[in-house]
């Protein structure tokens, strides 16, 4: 079977205001430097780079010393967001969007840009959940929340952006690969109806059934978004990350997942994100995360 083509856009958010450890900013660049577009073309596909968001820098941004965690950047998160939901809105339609980041705030602009204002299911593959609000949040770094804010909960100033009110309906989203929660996320996933497959799901069921699961969820959706945090994968094949928990997804693993995804045929956008390539081992983090974008957009070997 040959990969069917697609117009791929490339887009690069280098923000790293939602958590407090720098060097996730050069995510976009460490996996453009792990040869994305050569991977992707190679492929059959055809691939613009829109280039990157402008993202202030963080010594340039005056934030309230009473303000938690990274609460104190939430306008210049949000100015990010809203420019990023603004540049895929610019993406001719049909399109399939690959948003580089950055830490994972940047997901609250690329979900809500990439749903183009329709129905999306989202696919957050993640040691964590993101689905803090500030008032559960034990760290106030905004990073742990942007999932929650897509659903609608927590700042109307996050929750709001382009248009009022939640962009992604709870049941329409499945987390993969969690191994770390808080108790406030706990309680507010299940009230939600989250689909939630943690390590342990993993573990017992493999990634065959819950592929095949997420597939039969999704099925007949318009849009379906992966966002991809390095995170998810064991610390021990993904160092360059802000927050490893250990016992994450093996190489077969992440790569297996994504290729049954690619079968199905249902995934329209996608995101990288958690980067850090500061903290990586010559570049593998980023190489990974390319191959894993390769293996969604339909590489095959036979
Ligand atoms: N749950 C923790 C918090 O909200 C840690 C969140 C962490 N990190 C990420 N996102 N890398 O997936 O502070
Ligand atoms: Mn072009
Ligand atoms: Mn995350
Ligand atoms: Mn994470």
């Amino acid at each position: 079977r040959l990969v069917r083509m697609k117009q791929i856009g490339v887009l690069g958010v280098p923000m790293d205001l939602g958590q407090g450890r720098r060097g996730v900013d050069m995510g976009p660049s460490a996996m453009r430097y792990g040869r994305l577009q050569e991977v992707l073309e190679g492929l059959g596909h055809h691939v613009h780079d829109y280039g990157d968001i402008k993202v202030p820098v963080v010594e340039s941004l005056h934030r309230q010393p009473k303000e938690q965690g990274g609460m104190g950047y939430l306008e210049a998160i949000r100015t990010v967001c809203l420019d990023t939901i603004e540049a895929l809105h610019q993406m001719p339609a049909g399109v399939f969007p690959i948003v580089l980041g950055g830490d994972h705030s940047i997901a609250m602009g690329s979900v809500t840009g990439a749903s183009r204002g329709e129905r999306i299911g989202v696919i957050w593959v993640d040691a964590h959940a993101d689905f803090n609000t500030p008032q559960t949040s034990p760290s106030g770094n905004i990073h742990g929340m942007p999932l929650a804010h897509l659903c609608g909960l927590g700042d109307p100033r996050l929750v709001d952006l382009s248009r009022p009110g939640a962009k992604v309906r709870p049941e329409d989203v499945v987390l993969v690969g969690i191994r770390s929660l808080d108790t406030g996320e706990v309680k507010l996933l299940r009230e939600r109806g989250v689909t939630v497959f943690t390590m342990k799901e993993i573990d017992v069921q493999g990634i065959p059934a819950i592929a095949e699961q997420v597939a039969a969820q999704f099925d007949g959706f318009a849009r379906v978004h992966v966002s991809l945090d390095a995170d998810v994968l064991d610390p021990e094949i993904a160092p360059g990350v802000g927050t490893p928990v250990a016992g994450g997804l093996t190489y077969r693993e992440a790569h297996l997942l994504m290729e049954l995804l690619a079968d199905a045929q249902i995934v329209t956008s996608l995101d990288l994100v958690e980067v850090n390539p500061i903290l990586d081992i010559a570049n593998r983090t980023a190489r990974m995360m390319v191959e894993l974008a390769s293996s969604l957009l339909g590489k095959k070997i036979y």
